[in-house]
């Protein structure tokens, strides 16, 4: 599978901070910032600062220090935000996933009760 990276996509503008965000956490490899289009109480998203398409990309071509860092900022993310009663993580990916913004990103949903996804 090939990866082309365009790295004019706006998480990618972002991490260049040609755009502006509302950032929970910030590491060597990862960034966290407020969705814009948050949906639920808890809407963050954690992108590793590395140009990778999808989750795929990243479990395949990013090294294990930047794999463990991007795991760490999670992490992070979890404890500031409090989840403690659980939430979803969301990786939405290339055109079945429904991936609007090529930059590889997880989504952190919760600080409230969620419905089911699967039946
Ligand atoms: P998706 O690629 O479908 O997993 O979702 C992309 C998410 O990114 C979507 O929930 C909205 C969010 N988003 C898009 N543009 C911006 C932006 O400029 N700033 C922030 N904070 N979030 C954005």
């Amino acid at each position: 599978m090939q990866f082309d990276y365009d790295d004019q996509n706006i998480f990618a503008k972002i991490l260049r901070g040609e755009i502006p965000n509302s950032t929970v956490f910030e590491s060597e490899h990862a960034l966290a910032f407020h969705d814009i289009q948050p949906q639920a109480q808890v809407h963050v998203l954690v992108i590793p600062k590395g140009p990778y398409v999808s989750l795929d990309h990243f479990a395949r071509d990013a090294s294990a220090e930047e794999q463990a860092g991007f795991m760490a900022a999670v992490a992070e993310v979890c404890r500031i935000t409090g989840v403690v009663d659980g939430f979803r993580a969301i990786a939405n990916t290339r055109t079945h996933g429904v991936q609007d913004v090529p930059h590889f990103h997880l989504h952190i949903i919760g600080g409230q009760q969620l419905g089911r996804m699967l039946p």
